[in-house]
């Protein structure tokens, strides 16, 4: 159960605000959908018959060299009743990711934007028309072939937000070859553990990367993840800034520009099954293993695809910014697939919501007239605290819809996004989903979905939450009730297994609440059906959107000489929406600079995980709470951190009740 009900509890109980009448306005022509009664039609449709409303749109939508025949086995729940299986879909058909997403569009109009570059220097970005698109991603992937890259082998992906990102996945999966793309904030120890469990033979890289007008030297983090990773052949490296000072290992490295020059501008593509493995994407679980998620070709397409095009009502004359990594989930499926399988224009923003100033979204938005803006609360957060002026300046009537991402948003947050970026005429689309859904699970269909702040509304097609009773496992039905938040039946974009790692997919998604899929978050339903998220029920915290595990970084900070043991919690922090506290009891008690030490843990983490995993707050303590079993109580370090010390419950189970007290006054001294 979440221990911290929603904050802002009495808002579910308030009416429900409709669609602004400036969404329609500012609409060149008309919503995809008309009326939110349409939505319960359809959504209806695709609950009581999912198999012939995918089947439906996955024909509308996609382009398929052989079509299916089957859409969905077996059809009952997410999993099947007598292996555990997840369902498949489209299971005989045939398509291409790349075919869909580029060519098709190509072959329509060349000339088009497919994607905007916006540099993190402004002024230095570039335009790739859905032409130029194809020819890059058919040159690359034909360097790829000829460096043995076969179908269904992996591909580490390891660059920053530019073009030749999604070239990279598009050459990729043209030739059924499977991406792995690492988030580029991540350690040297990170990406060799990321590509050393995909069995990546390849990865593609930049000699540099610029973010914020800082340097990171991307190409010599990848060689020292390789130094424990044999089975990579080949780094292919995209000249980004082009430092003379290269780490280079001959007949290892290749340049991407000299690479490319040697291929012909047009490749075929491969065709898949729609079961093929499309992509893995590491996240963070409850155990200090990444889990690789991986996602199937033609549900995960299709998944993108519809929520892009419903969700954000994004069409084909549509410029979508996602303002998210393609290191993430959100970058895969609203950078990259969704804008690119609608035919869209997609932006790619290499920097800072901060640099230089704190208006560049808003620059970009006006100078590219963006339909569609999408980011986490993070970021809005920080220029809502930097203020209005960095906005009111800008016009940002292009804006239709406004999405959130990654972790709940707040009234105030809320608020301020619709007045001063949406000016009221600007629909806010607050959407709940994860790296295992692929695309959006419950969130307001633009033009069409009225909303409360802090809500994500509805379910999309095809998803039939349930609340659960966590002790009991029974479903809470009706509205009112609070629980934790699980998924009835299967969708085509849902992941399908963790690579390599069955057991622990079950274990995971399947076996805590039998018949449903677990989605790990506490959620409520209020008196009117909407869903509003609590938050994560596991070990997992959300921090800017990044979603970290707390063993993971337990796991970093043993790897310091001084520390015995490690307990690490989130806490609410008013800019990141939650920080990262960890306890550390060290192996010796005299320890002369204390601060010292303290920097130490915290460059641990930093290069063991990566700079955006580091703790907020090092504790220095004794010991830690535990049961008599040994099992540490994270709980009671959470409610010391959050000021509720009086909420403690009984402490007398634990084996060392006395360290309580010793927390507590470290807590206080800290403040
Ligand atoms: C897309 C993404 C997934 C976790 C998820 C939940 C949190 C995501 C949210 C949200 C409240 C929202 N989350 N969207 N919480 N409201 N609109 O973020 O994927 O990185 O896998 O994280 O993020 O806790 O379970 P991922």
């Amino acid at each position: 159960m979440p221990e911290k009900h929603l904050e802002n509890e009495h808002l579910m109980s308030e009416p429900s605000m409709p669609v602004p009448q400036g969404f329609f306005d500012r609409h060149p022509g008309k919503p995809h959908l008309s009326s939110f009664k349409q939505y319960e039609e359809m959504y209806k449709e695709s609950i009581e018959h999912p198999e012939v409303f995918f089947a439906k749109m996955a024909r509308e939508n996609l382009s398929w060299s052989k079509p299916f025949t089957v859409p969905k086995v077996p059809v009952a729940a997410p999993f099947s009743a007598n292996d555990g299986e997840p369902s498949a879909w489209f299971v005989d058909g045939e398509l291409n990711a790349s075919y869909n997403a580029v060519d098709r569009w190509a072959q329509k109009n060349p000339d088009k934007p497919a994607i905007i570059y916006e540099a993190d220097e402004p002024g230095e970005g570039r335009i790739v028309t859905y032409g130029e698109l194809l020819k890059q991603v058919c040159k690359l992937a034909q360097v790829l072939v000829n460096l043995g890259v076969k179908k269904g082998d992996t591909v580490a992906v390891y660059l920053p937000m530019i073009p030749e990102a999604i070239v990279s996945l598009m050459a990729i999966i043209r030739i059924g070859a499977v991406h792995s793309v690492v988030f580029a904030g991540f350690s040297s120890g990170s990406l060799r553990d990321r590509i050393n469990d995909a069995h990546s033979k390849l990865v593609i890289t930049t000699d540099e990367s610029k973010r914020g007008s800082k340097i990171i030297e991307t190409k010599k983090i990848v060689d020292d993840a390789l130094k424990t990773a044999d089975q990579v052949s080949n780094v292919i490296v995209f000249q980004r800034t082009g430092t003379k000072h290269v780490p280079w290992t001959e007949g290892r490295d290749l340049w991407w520009h000299e690479e490319l020059a040697k291929y012909p501008s047009y490749f075929p593509p491969t065709p898949v099954n729609s079961e093929d493995p499309l992509f893995l994407l590491y996240t963070s679980g409850s155990t200090g293993k990444p889990k690789g998620i991986q996602h199937t070709t033609a549900g995960y397409l299709l998944g993108a695809l519809l929520t892009t095009k419903y969700v954000f009502d994004v069409h084909e004359e549509d410029t979508i910014f996602t303002a998210g990594d393609v290191g993430w989930i959100t970058g895969h499926s609203y950078v990259v697939y969704g804008p690119l399988l609608n035919g869209a224009t997609t932006v790619v923003f290499e920097g800072t919501p901060a640099y230089p100033t704190f208006s560049r979204y808003w620059e970009i938005v006006d100078a590219h007239k963006v339909n569609q803006f999408y980011v986490a609360p993070t970021a809005l957060r920080l220029l809502k605290r930097a203020g209005e002026k960095y906005v009111t300046p800008y016009k940002l009537d292009s804006l239709r819809a406004l999405g959130s991402v990654g972790e709940p948003i707040a009234k105030d947050v809320w608020e301020w996004y619709n007045d001063n970026v949406g000016r009221g005429k600007a629909h806010i689309c607050d959407t709940y989903w994860q790296t295992e859904s692929g695309s959006h699970l419950i969130c307001p269909l633009a033009g069409v979905t009225p909303t409360k702040p802090g809500s994500a509304s509805f379910p999309f097609f095809g998803i039939d939450p349930a609340i659960v009773d966590p002790v009991t496992g029974k479903e809470l039905k009706g509205n009112e009730v609070e629980g934790v938040l699980a998924v009835r039946n299967s969708w085509p974009s849902m992941a399908r297994t963790i690579w390599g790692d069955y057991s622990r997919f079950m274990d995971t998604y399947q076996n805590p609440y039998k018949g449903f899929y677990f989605s790990g978050d506490g959620a409520a339903r209020d008196k009117d059906g909407f869903y509003w998220i609590l938050g994560r029920v596991d070990d997992v915290v959300n921090v800017s959107g990044h979603r970290l595990s707390t063993a993971e970084i337990e796991a970093a900070l043993i790897e310091h000489r001084l520390v015995a043991e490690s307990a690490v919690v989130g806490f609410p922090d008013e800019l990141t929406g939650s920080a990262v506290a960890a306890f550390v009891s060290l192996k010796t008690k005299d320890v002369s600079n204390v601060d010292a030490i303290k920097k130490e843990l915290i460059l641990t983490v930093r290069k063991e995980i990566g700079p955006f995993a580091a703790p907020k707050l090092i504790l220095l303590v004794n010991d830690l709470p535990k049961t008599r079993s040994g099992k540490i109580m994270r709980r009671i370090l959470r409610k010391v951190l959050a000021h509720e010390e009086d909420q403690l419950g009984d402490i007398s189970t634990l084996s060392n009740p006395d360290v309580v007290a010793h927390i507590i006054d470290v807590v206080k001294a800290s403040r």
